[in-house]
């Protein structure tokens, strides 16, 4: 199990933190963006997104932080943030999780 803290240092902007797999020979930021500015969230393994608690909620504002903690599978992950426009803003990164 992972356990993720997810802090909002920015100034003004709400955001998330989603967890999704990402299958081998894809890369991350590739997911289409559909018109409402998000992205499929298929696959979800869980998000960061409930401002001083854990799991999903309403996003986290300035200032605030959230947890999740989850099961993860040795394999490839990214880290979205799906309010809408913020992916294809450029807001994702990759989790590469190993094992024993
Ligand atoms: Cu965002």
């Amino acid at each position: 199990m992972i356990s993720l803290r997810v802090f909002n240092a920015g100034p003004m902007m709400t955001h998330e933190v989603v967890v999704l797999p990402l299958a081998p020979g894809r890369s991350i930021g590739e997911r289409p963006t559909h018109p409402d500015g998000k992205i499929d969230e298929a696959g979800s393994l869980g998000e960061v997104s409930r401002s001083c608690r854990a799991g999903a909620g309403d996003g986290l504002p300035p200032g605030a932080a959230g947890w999740t903690t989850l099961t993860v599978h040795p394999g490839r992950y990214q880290l979205v943030c799906n309010l809408p426009g913020h992916y294809l803003a450029g807001m994702y990164a990759e989790l590469d999780v190993t094992g024993r």
